[in-house]
């Protein structure tokens, strides 16, 4: 294979090949490679601020931040124009928009073409992975946008280390992004697991446009997890270690917005000393049987892109110690001393400006910050960054959790039967919907395994390779589903969360050691009230019972409407969970009131 050397980049010709025809569609001004060294960094932060993409915040306050200002027409994921485009539509199953991959690449090639006429186009090799994990995966993205590279280079392993990796005849992900003119009529995110690429057009969005996070990590990386036996999913993944010292892991699967962040960097309330919770990844874990029989988990990425509004000193203040430096924040508030605010995070300033750049008081009624606005951090400047955060084997998991944002119905914590009951309880699993996405926020939806909207193939067959990955464990994680937004008939959360879900997660690892004491109830193995660790807690014994109370009624209406959810799946839906269905309306039959 021969190379091309790209300013002192050694690349391999197909990759090279790639980048020239890419370029002869979008016509950019210049072609820059980056190798993602510290001369770079500073040079590529430079040219963003001298063209206003970004502003340098307070050097003394937050040395090394961002503040960046995103078009008001772009603030977060549009699913109703996120595609995957295989071959034949079935493939990308009822939950997926779906496109020719032939109609895709020319009604996104007509956009692209000439898109960067007047800009330059950086080429961003970037790993996702630890390097030398036998999971880690390459990707290269060709942008127009200052702003991606740079939060590229914080969520990736970015520059001279993926080309290496690439070596010189790997294979890797094509990750063509643009932002066109930012036209939501001219938007596309189009996936071709087919042909291992993605083409991003018209957002300079986070979710839309960092393709190595949900297109690569997860839509991309969910299919070539079904070919080749492993899977992506939507999950923090975190150590708990016991005042003995010894560290068991967990991952967490929860839709966006509802405590993914939060709960990787829970700090241990006073009364559970001598725990300590060690962060391993927020959003995505890529798992695989290894071995010894156990499920491992990686985290491909290496940084945050977390919900600011909420996040203050008592919900997280480990991610608040982690973006007071070489942070990229979007969309808060600018504050007059060059430093930023958001709504939740502590009083607010007397003036500043907001995220659509206008003059902005607390008294004016309205937000500041947009509710889905972000801070972009390294991984490596959180506090409860786990040593096992770059290993290349990933980390054993012992208890895998499902969870969403449900009001009523969903008790604090149970614990499935087995691993095809658990495989259940994550496809049913419904959360309200929040700002992460465009559209109304509130409303209940199914978000089996929160991966409603990053499954990359058909969601029957999804399932399918869940119940198959049981099947290659001798030795499984245990499967548990939470809820820590109960309300009561007033709207009050009934839980109180933050640090002390850790209570719940105690309880979680003590049943994946077979130990903890937990009563056999229709939807699955509950604690007793007294097996919940509550010492210090300010939560009286009729709630903990209204909490983790089986309500037999709004369970049979749950199990029912799962049918409308299945019907769509069709054919391919697993009868195992048809079955898991049935026996649990059976169940809850047959309790007496
Ligand atoms: C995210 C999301 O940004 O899920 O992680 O939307
Ligand atoms: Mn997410």
């Amino acid at each position: 294979m021969k190379t091309k050397e790209a300013g002192s980049l050694a690349v391999n010709a197909h990759v090279a090949g790639w980048v020239e025809e890419m370029a002869k569609l979008c016509r950019p001004d210049r072609v820059v490679w980056c190798d993602g060294s510290e001369e770079e960094r500073k040079r590529l932060t430079d040219e963003a601020v001298r063209r206003g993409e970004v502003i340098r915040l307070n050097e003394e306050k937050l040395p090394g931040c961002l503040y960046s200002r995103s078009a008001e027409n772009d603030v977060a994921r549009t699913e109703h124009l996120t595609f995957i485009c295989t071959n034949n539509r079935e493939d990308a199953g009822p939950t997926n928009n779906w496109m020719d991959p032939a109609e895709a690449y020319g009604k996104l090639g007509a956009i692209f073409d000439g898109s960067m006429k007047g800009r330059t186009m950086y080429v961003v090799p970037f790993l996702m992975g630890p390097k030398g994990s036998p999971l880690v995966k390459v990707g290269i993205q060709l942008t127009d946008s200052l702003y991606v590279v740079l939060n590229m280079r914080v969520m990736t392993r970015m520059g001279r280390i993926a080309l290496e990796e690439l070596g010189q005849n790997g294979s890797f992900t094509r990750c063509l992004h643009g932002k066109a003119d930012l036209d939501i009529q001219r938007r596309f995110i189009c996936h071709f697991p087919q042909d291992n690429a993605v083409w991003s057009v018209g957002s300079a969005y986070g979710g839309n446009a960092l393709l190595g996070k949900k297109c690569l990590a997860l839509r991309i990386g969910s299919y070539l997890g079904r070919e080749q036996g492993w899977l992506a999913e939507h999950m923090l993944i975190l150590g708990i270690e016991s005042p003995d010292g010894k560290v068991d892991y967990v991952t967490a699967a929860f839709p966006s917005q509802c405590g993914k962040t939060n709960l990787a960097m829970l700090v241990p309330p006073p009364a559970l000393k001598g725990y300590k919770i060690w962060t391993v990844g927020d959003d995505i874990a890529w798992l695989y049987p290894g071995a010894d029989g156990r499920l491992w988990a990686v985290n491909p990425e290496a940084g945050f892109f977390g919900v600011a509004p909420g996040t203050n000193r008592k919900s997280n203040p480990n991610a608040l110690a982690t973006i007071q430096k070489n942070t990229i924040f979007t969309n808060v508030v600018l504050k007059d001393d060059g430093t930023v605010w958001w709504e939740g995070l502590e009083d607010p300033p007397l003036e500043g400006t907001d995220w659509r750049g206008r003059r902005w008081t607390p008294a004016s009624g309205e937000k500041g910050a947009h509710p889905n606005s972000r801070f972009t951090a390294p991984l490596l400047q959180c506090p409860s960054v786990s040593p096992e955060w770059n290993n290349p084997k990933g980390v054993p998991v012992s208890a895998i959790i499902f969870g969403g944002r449900r009001e009523k119905v969903d008790p604090l914590v149970y614990e499935s039967f087995h691993w095809r009951h658990g495989v259940y309880a994550g496809a049913t699993m419904g959360s309200e919907t929040t700002a992460a996405a465009v559209g109304h926020t509130g409303v209940l939806r199914r978000d089996p395994m929160a991966m409603l909207p990053f499954c990359g193939y058909h969601v029957g067959d999804y399932f399918r390779h869940w119940l198959e990955m049981g099947k290659r464990l001798s030795n499984p994680p245990r499967i548990f589903h939470v809820n820590w937004f109960r309300q009561d008939k007033g709207g009050k959360y009934l839980w109180p969360g933050f640090g002390e879900n850790l209570r719940v997660l105690l309880w979680i690892l003590e049943r994946a050691k077979g130990k903890g004491p937990a009563r056999e109830s229709p939807i699955g193995y509950l604690p007793v009230p007294e097996a919940l660790n509550v010492s210090g807690l300010d939560v009286s014994r009729e709630t903990l019972e209204e909490l983790l109370k089986v309500d037999r009624g709004g369970w049979l209406e749950e199990a029912e409407s799962q049918t409308e959810f299945f019907k769509k799946i069709g054919d391919r839906l697993p009868k195992e969970l048809v079955k898991e269905q049935t026996d649990l309306v059976r169940r809850l039959a047959a309790v007496h009131e």
